[in-house]
């Protein structure tokens, strides 16, 4: 070999060196999840600081990050960068930008590297984008409707042809309505998206959303179709019948911004050029149904050469509102499991029902073919009678039936488009020809959340629980948190949110969700500080909040702050929540909030025939004075976080006087409380009202409560979601995994043994008889009393935020076995990776498994244990005598 062979083969060796160690670091941490403001790749970002995260992979224990850089450009190859930095510390979740002022609708290109405290440094991430949304003056589009008064039920259609005369390069097209929009281009849906805008404020605020709708148009002539339906805004809202509560007339805003491939630009907007006409949807109701005509449908609508006859009429412009247009904050709603039917039956009243297993939220698709005009119906119930037949009574004034009127010989799948149901059954009417299985699937439809939890147990009828408390939240989940999901009703009820908040996030991703919703509280709160009792404010409330309803405002912010780590939601909220405990002592005398109307204790135990005073009812003026204490708390826990001294210092001497006061009010000396149910002990306990030599007797007054109703909860709204956690926190764990277990109402598993596949409103929504509770209020799918589910990840998993290090940077890992379960395990994707806890007792034996993701620590304590151990990222195996 000659020299320079030599000095070739030892280069290529030193480079493959290089390039292995290059790998080798390379694949012992890599990251992934790149977000910014939670969303990947969002399109429309309002913060002018947008923040990012990321997390990292680690073959290696106990990684942690020691630094970051990112870079950011407007290039995708980011050659020029606009904005970099490099800093040492561990952070990486919601990163704030930090470099020049960002332009609108502009498109940022970023990626981020990380080294971690072995020295391995990741490559750079592939490269991410985010687009910013639209200040009022991009807005060039003006807000169309049909001419004249919009007065038809039917769905207006509007269309435009427009021509690009160059080849495209990139398109984005800017869409909203007043009501809600499909929208396509050249024949195509721009997206799988349902009920856009969504339902926000309206008055106040509404969001538009950005499609990348390049693909979808091409040079020469392309057309957009869009069509209108009622929605939330003026279709049928809140259970007085309340129409076009937003306003009266249904409108479209739209702007598709085009970049040819030479540079040069082209802006198609809605305005007086555009057509409309009427098409097939003859009704369409959040909570009545539509009715489609298929005989009306206009084929070729929504494409190009369609030749718009009479019926086509001029569109009329509209002047901009004074509500915000806004980028989305939150997820879409789009369609999610299918389910096939699985049975066809005859009901004892001769009804042709299908049953399609799981009590739902979305709609059925129906396959059908006839003669034209055939009306089908299809009718839409949670339960069926105990004699089996086919039950609406529950619905209320909600009709929930879609009408499918059939044109000639095809077959055609038919789907609403503009209203969705809660059933597991359904009832056909007017099908022709033989109904089969296969013509039907129901399709469940809700806010597209990440599903982040995963619990099991050994226990079947706790995993039928857990499946219910998350189908339960899909069903509710629905652009807004809504108390349930089929009757005249569907609204946000800020009790049912705050209960439910928190098991919330261990089941989804809900930070985009509840960022969105939190925009509505504060926008609907009244001037007076006071929060209405739905949110979007549309039952016309304007005075009182109810206690452990508007405390949704404080709970709320504090919870999403602990599940992710978010400092924004509470820099954002914290006005709110200032203004909402201001407006408790407004109206509070002498530090006690004793006025107004409160909701109380709601749904909690009452038995039928209560000769002997065993209704479980808790005073309403207690309770409300346990959620000031507790709203004054997270608002002082709140101002820490944010350096606010002077307001902790403020707000500590309140609530010190709120406690006081408390006590004085509702104590005897010898530490009863003046109402001895379970709400009123768990209360004062969860939110710390009594002095500490009093609590440890507050907790055995408790159990001897749930000893002395047979270990039966009965509880309700307010005191149901902190009953175990109180009952663990003062070490009867044993008390709260009777309750839990408990099969017999009142408890959480009497309506699984009833064969419930959601949450159900009342505990007692079927009664042991298989008669109906009151059909006045009888939801067979309302979360709220599915907050268990926090204690079960928590307790029963033993997986916990820490308030201290939030986002689960800092892991408890505290499993409390109980009762006869010999396993249970549990999954939750946080903001740093995958966190697991999964346990099994043999052999007197309590073995544990424990996952932490790299980036954040984890406190394990062991059952009975006193000592804790602290470990850094990565699997762990624990053992015990149990
Ligand atoms: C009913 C529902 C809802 C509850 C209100 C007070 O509308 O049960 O869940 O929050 O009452």
């Amino acid at each position: 070999m000659n020299r320079i062979s030599r000095m070739l083969s030892a280069m290529f060796t030193i480079a493959l060196l290089f390039l292995f160690t290059v790998n080798a670091s390379a694949q012992k941490i890599s990251l992934k999840d790149l977000t910014v403001e939670y969303l990947v790749n969002p399109f429309s970002i309002d913060n002018p600081k947008p923040r990012f995260s990321w997390k990292i992979i680690s073959t290696a224990k106990n990684t942690k990050q020691n630094n970051y850089e990112i870079r950011l450009g407007t290039s995708p190859k980011i050659d020029k960068v606009l904005w970099k930095t490099a800093v040492n510390n561990n952070q990486s979740v919601l990163i704030a930008y930090d470099g020049p002022q960002l332009s609108s609708k502009t498109k940022y290109y970023w990626q981020v590297r990380v080294k971690d405290n072995h020295g391995n440094v990741s490559a750079w991430s592939p490269v991410q984008f985010f687009q910013t949304g639209l200040k009022p003056e991009d807005w060039s589009a003006k807000w169309i409707a049909v001419e004249g008064k919009d007065t038809s039920l039917a769905s207006p259609l509007f269309r435009k042809e427009f021509n690009l005369k160059k080849e495209v390069k990139s398109a984005m097209a800017y869409i909203t309505a007043k009501g809600l929009y499909e929208a396509s281009i050249n024949g195509g849906r721009v997206s799988d998206a349902y009920f856009a805008p969504g339902w926000t404020s309206y008055k106040d605020h509404i969001q538009y959303q950005v499609y990348d709708v390049k693909q979808s148009l091409k040079k020469g002539a392309n057309v957009i179709g869009v069509s209108l339906g009622d929605g939330w805004y003026k279709g049928r809202i809140g259970f007085s019948n309340q129409k076009q509560f937003y306003g009266d007339t249904r409108a479209l805003l739209m702007q598709l911004e085009v970049e040819y491939t030479d540079g040069s630009k082209e802006t198609i907007v809605t305005d007086n050029s555009w057509k409309t006409g009427y098409g097939p949807i003859l009704t369409s109701n959040i909570y009545d149904g539509e009715t489609y005509d298929a005989r009306l449908e206009l084929s070729g609508w929504n494409n190009i050469g369609f030749k718009e006859n009479t019926n086509w009429k001029p569109v009329q412009e509209l002047a901009m509102g004074p509500e915000k247009l806004i980028g989305m904050s939150g997820p879409p709603v789009t369609k999610h499991e299918e389910f096939k039917a699985l049975k066809i039956f005859k009901t004892p009243l001769g009804e042709t029902v299908v049953d399609f297993g799981q009590n739902l939220v979305g709609w059925v698709m129906l396959k059908a073919k006839g003669a034209a005009g055939t009306k089908i119906t299809i009718s839409h119930a949670e339960v069926l009678t105990k004699e089996g037949n086919f039950y609406t009574t529950n619905l209320r004034s909600a009709k929930q039936q879609n009408n499918y009127i059939l044109k000639d010989g095809t077959e055609q799948v038919f789907e609403p488009h503009f209203s969705f149901q809660g059933f597991r059954y359904v009832k056909i009417d007017g099908y022709p020809g033989e109904l089969k299985l296969e013509n039907l699937t129901a399709v469940a439809v809700y806010s597209d959340m990440k599903t982040t939890g995963k619990f099991s147990t050994s226990n079947p009828l706790l995993n039928q629980l857990q499946h219910n408390i998350s189908w339960g939240q899909k069903g509710n989940f629905v652009d807004v948190p809504t108390d349930c999901p089929q009757r005249d009703e569907r609204l946000g009820w800020t009790g049912d949110a705050q209960a439910f908040a928190s098991t919330a996030a261990y089941n989804m991703d809900v930070s985009g969700f509840f960022t969105k919703w939190l925009k509505d509280v504060s926008a609907d709160q009244l001037p007076n500080g006071s929060v209405p009792f739905v949110i979007p404010n549309v039952l016309n409330q304007n005075d009182a909040g109810s206690a452990g309803w508007a405390d949704v405002a404080t709970i709320v912010p504090w919870d999403m702050y602990v599940s992710y780590g978010d400092k924004g939601i509470l820099e954002t909220q914290y006005e709110s929540m200032k203004k909402w405990v201001n407006y408790i002592s407004s109206v509070a005398k002498n530090n006690l909030w004793n006025t107004g109307f409160h909701f109380g204790d709601w749904l909690f135990y009452r038995p039928n025939d209560d000769n002997d005073g065993r209704a479980a009812v808790t005073d309403k003026y207690m309770i409300a004075q346990t959620f000031y204490a507790h709203s004054t708390q997270l608002l002082i826990n709140a101002a820490k976080v944010l350096g606010k001294t002077d307001d902790v210092t403020k707000y500590n001497a309140l609530l010190e006087q709120i406690k006081t006061a408390y006590i004085k009010e509702n104590m005897t000396p010898s530490g009863k409380l003046i109402s001895n149910t379970q709400t009123a002990y768990v209360l004062a306990l969860q939110f710390d009202m009594l002095p500490e030599n009093l609590r440890a007797q507050a907790a055995q007054r408790l159990v001897d409560n749930v000893r002395d109703y047979g270990n039966h909860l009965t509880t309700g709204f307010l005191g149901t979601p902190y009953l175990c956690h109180v009952l663990s926190r003062f070490g009867h764990e044993d008390v709260a995994y009777d309750l839990l277990l408990q099969e017999s109402y009142p408890s959480w598993l009497y309506p699984v043994k009833m064969g419930a596949t959601t949450i159900w409103e009342r505990w007692d929504g079927i009664k042991q008889d298989g008669s109906f509770q009151t059909a006045d209020m009888n939801s067979f799918n309302h979360y709220a009393y599915g907050a268990i589910g926090d204690w079960m990840y928590k307790n029963i998993a033993g997986i916990n935020p820490v308030s201290a290090q939030p986002g689960y940077k800092n892991i408890l890992i505290a499993p409390r076995p109980g009762r006869k379960l010999t396993n249970a395990s549990a999954e939750l994707e946080t903001v740093y990776g995958t966190v697991k806890s999964s346990w099994t007792i043999t052999g007197g034996v309590f073995k544990l498994d424990v996952t932490v993701p790299a980036n954040a620590s984890a406190t394990v304590v062991l059952p009975k244990a006193d000592k804790k151990e602290e470990i850094g990222s990565g699997s762990y195996h624990f053992e015990c005598k149990y």
